[in-house]
């Protein structure tokens, strides 16, 4: 605001001007991308008298949205990461003032409804007020790393009143148990002056033992001054154990804290909660609504399953964890496993899939798959029957559930809140930013996506976890010039349903970045040769140079040329049909290098999704009007695990590129694959990829909607890479080493392990459990959620 006060006060009768100029385009929402635009011609028309200088720019360049109704005209602005401010200008009379955000939605409601509409009554959702006594981040740099802040924050608050924090932490570590057996402390220690003559004891004792002595021989003596198993493996584990509580105890500090809950035997039982899509291991990647996130989860329940069994080993247990996948149950499985009822998950010890069918309202199991989008109606039943297995199969609670994706994630809180579980979530993609006015214009959609079901759910998830994991920063908080995916849920409107002033804030300290990886079995450089699976290269060079086969269209003429290689579910988000276009229209890169679309199938009768059999319309309509059917593969197949890992690489080999030119992209398990692989990578700019690339130095970021400046910065690549290998090389190499020091499964195991024990001690002894909140969301489940769901109707 005050740039904007400083900016009117010398340049008043230019910006007014160029108000004008927004409101002549006459239309009733500018994008941040048409402010700026037109910023630009108008700065290229009175640039000569010197008005546009930076300060001008800044103020434009944080200006997000407008709305206008001449000559009013109401700009979005976002001053910082993550702070909005609502400006109302009269163009006319060059006056402004800021107004409550309340007022600027009602302000867009009135241009969607027309202009009486918004004198209605309107339900307004804010979650303010029961968060008001709770501790916020303020530094948009905190934003992500809410564990942290966390552990400072209530460390020094809890143990600032004496003797209260360490009442709250003997009792905390009185309730861990497994299986009826106690763990930790036993019953005779109840106060804190016992707890620490207990420890002094038991650290002399276990200084006069062998260091690798195990429980059988020192438990006894241990248990007589009140401890239980779950110090630690050996002796000298125990004693380093016993001795981080005692430094806790005589002076906290939140390095040590995180230390020794991180050490305490409280996750042995794990569900996590999938539930659209084909959830399988084998022949579903790329079918509708299945990929990234079945790809995540499977890899990443073999991570957290062996940083389960470190843990409890470290810490002397002989127990073997246990995960449940909670999915549906599909009975006409389509070649999948999707109508199994229970199926062992390879690579683990102990991990299942558990899949629950959705039954129509007179009960009958459903037998087809159903869109991501229709199943809302299905989730609550699907809850209460999958929790009776989950039990059964469990033998009892799990000590932790994830949710994913936005039904996952309901399906985790209805879960969590009738077991009274510490909850997780994980969004994989928000549905909100990726659609344009998905909010505002919701009615539009409703029949095809029902979002106001989904953003119900959305909202009500994201208050109910304890703590939301993201894969990246932006996915929470964007950058200084977009926007964040969670941020999108902080204030917005669907008129005539409700207006949203308080969604979720993303200076919550729930909010964690704990980014995936690729699994390093499947994924590696190409340069690693020893572990290359060259039986499958015959296998490969047919799919990609060989001829016509029936799940395939286009036979690569000039087979020696480099690959430019994409792979993806054929939705339209993906843009798949956008990068052949950029390929058919650039004729230097045509003749330049080959194009391999992995994608949907190329007989549209194979595909039961309206969006994926559009696509294929397009790109047989593409592959016709530009004649590409010499230079572009189209592979309408899916491809196992270890085939997939080694087609990335044998296009390396070949000094191939890789290309994600998705409009937007949550975060992007392929472009970590390419990457890892060995493969320069061009991504769009727009979601995770633009974090996970430094533009120029391990890939390359692309602007969807400017495919042909897209298709110039690969074939440019391509040529100084065919003149100079040390280019391609030079980009490969940063490549690899980019996802190695960020994206991996061991370095996300750790933190989840180490984070779920935080949360779970936080929300034990503080409120963090936020009664209020519960109600309320239970409130909007009930009036708000369900009514919409069920007006989705069943099969
Ligand atoms: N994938 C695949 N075959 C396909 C399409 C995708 O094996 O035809 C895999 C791909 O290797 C990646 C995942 O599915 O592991 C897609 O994840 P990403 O995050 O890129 O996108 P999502 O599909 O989740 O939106
Ligand atoms: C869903 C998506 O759309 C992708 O962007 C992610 O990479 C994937 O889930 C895994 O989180």
């Amino acid at each position: 605001m005050e740039e904007l006060s400083d900016l009117l006060s010398v340049k008043h009768d230019a910006f007014y001007l160029l108000l004008r100029r927004y409101v002549a385009i006459d239309r009733a929402f500018l994008l941040r991308s048409d402010l700026w635009d037109e910023f630009q011609s108008f700065c290229a028309e009175v640039g000569s008298e010197g008005v546009c200088d930076p300060a001008f720019s800044r103020v434009i360049s944080r200006m997000q949205e407008a709305a206008m109704d001449s000559p009013w005209l109401c700009v979005a602005m976002r001053p910082r990461i993550g702070r909005w401010r609502y400006i109302r200008f009269h163009v006319e009379a060059m006056e402004h003032e800021e107004i409550p955000v309340r007022d600027y939605l009602a302000f867009k409601e009135r241009l969607v409804e027309g202009r009486d509409a918004g004198e209605d009554w309107v339900m307004e959702i804010d979650f303010g007020p029961f968060n008001r006594d709770f501790p916020r981040m303020v530094e948009s740099r905190s934003i992500g790393r809410g564990v942290e802040f966390l552990n400072r924050r209530l460390s020094s608050q809890l143990f600032q009143e004496v003797g209260k924090g360490e009442r709250w932490l003997l009792e905390f570590l009185r309730v861990h148990q497994i299986d009826g057996r106690q763990l930790m402390l036993g019953e005779t220690i109840r106060d804190v002056p016992t707890l620490r003559r207990a420890l002094r004891q038991a650290e002399d004792y276990l200084s006069g033992q062998s260091p690798e002595a195990e429980w059988d021989t020192v438990g006894q003596r241990l248990r007589s001054l009140g401890f239980e198993a779950g110090w630690g493996r050996t002796a000298s584990r125990m004693r380093d154990t016993l001795h981080l509580l005692s430094d806790i105890l005589e002076a906290p500090d939140p390095a040590n804290l995180e230390r020794f809950l991180g050490r305490i035997p409280m996750i042995f039982k794990l569900a996590i909660f999938s539930v659209h899509g084909y959830f399988g291991q084998a022949n579903v990647l790329g079918r509708p609504d299945t990929g990234g996130q079945v790809v995540y989860i499977l890899d990443q329940v073999q991570a957290l399953e062996k940083e389960m069994r470190r843990r409890l080993d470290e810490q002397g247990l002989d127990i073997t964890p246990r995960i449940l996948v909670v999915s549906r149950l599909i009975p006409e499985a389509a070649g999948t496993a999707c109508d199994q009822h229970l199926e062992h998950i390879v690579g683990t010890e102990n991990a299942y899939i558990l899949r629950v069918p959705f039954r129509s309202e007179s009960g009958e199991v459903v037998p087809h798959w159903i869109s991501r989008f229709e199943i809302w109606p299905y989730l609550e039943r699907f809850t209460l029957e999958a929790e009776k297995e989950m039990l059964a199969e469990l033998g009892g609670r799990p000590d932790l559930v994830i949710g994913n994706y936005s039904d996952g994630n309901l399906v985790a809180t209805l879960m969590a809140q009738r077991l009274g579980i510490t909850q997780c979530n994980i969004a994989h993609a928000l549905e909100k930013p990726k659609y344009l006015f998905s909010d505002l214009y919701w009615r539009d959609n409703d029949d095809a996506y029902h979002f106001s079901c989904q953003f119900t759910a959305d909202l009500i998830s994201m208050n109910a976890a304890d703590f939301i994991i993201t894969s990246t920063y932006q996915e929470i908080a964007g950058r200084e010039d977009t926007v964040g995916q969670y941020e999108s849920y902080q204030t917005f409107t669907m008129p005539g349903l409700y207006r949203v002033l308080n969604g979720v804030n993303i200076f919550d300290p729930k909010f964690n970045i704990v980014s995936p990886g690729a699994n390093e079995n499947t994924y590696f450089p190409h340069t690693e040769k020893a572990h290359r699976l060259a039986s499958l290269h015959a296998e490969i060079e047919d799919l990609i140079l060989g001829g016509p086969r029936e799940d395939a269209r286009g036979v690569l003429k000039e087979s020696d040329r480099p690959l430019v290689f994409t792979m993806a579910r054929l939705d339209r988000i993906k843009n798949i049909t956008g990068l052949v276009e950029w390929f058919a229209r650039d004729e230097p890169l045509r003749s330049q290098a080959n194009l391999l679309v992995i994608a949907g199938y190329v007989d549209a009768s194979h595909s039961g999704d309206k969006e994926e059999a559009e696509q294929i319309g397009i790109m047989h309509e593409l592959m016709d009007r530009y004649g590409l059917d010499d230079q572009v593969r189209w592979l309408g197949t899916r491809l196992d695990k270890p085939l997939a890992g080694e087609l990335y690489r044998y296009i390396a080999d070949r000094r191939g590129v890789f290309v994600q030119p998705a409009l937007f992209e949550a975060f992007g398990l392929t472009v970590i694959e390419a990457m890892i692989s060995g493969l320069p990578t061009f991504a769009t700019r727009y979601g995770g990829p633009l974090e996970i690339i430094e533009h120029g130095v391990s890939g390359f970021h692309i602007d969807p909607n400017h495919g042909e400046e897209a298709a110039r910065l690969i074939r440019n690549f391509l040529a100084r890479a065919a003149e100079n290998p040390e280019e391609w090389r030079h980009i490969s190499d940063a490549g690899i080493e980019r996802i190695k020091g960020r994206y991996t499964w061991s370095l996300y195991a750790e933190r989840i392990m180490t984070l779920s024990r935080i949360y779970g001690f936080w929300k034990y002894i503080t409120n963090l459990e936020r009664d209020e909140t519960r109600r309320y969301l239970e409130v909007i489940y009930g009036l708000q959620y369900r009514p919409l769901a069920a007006a989705i109707g069943r099969d």
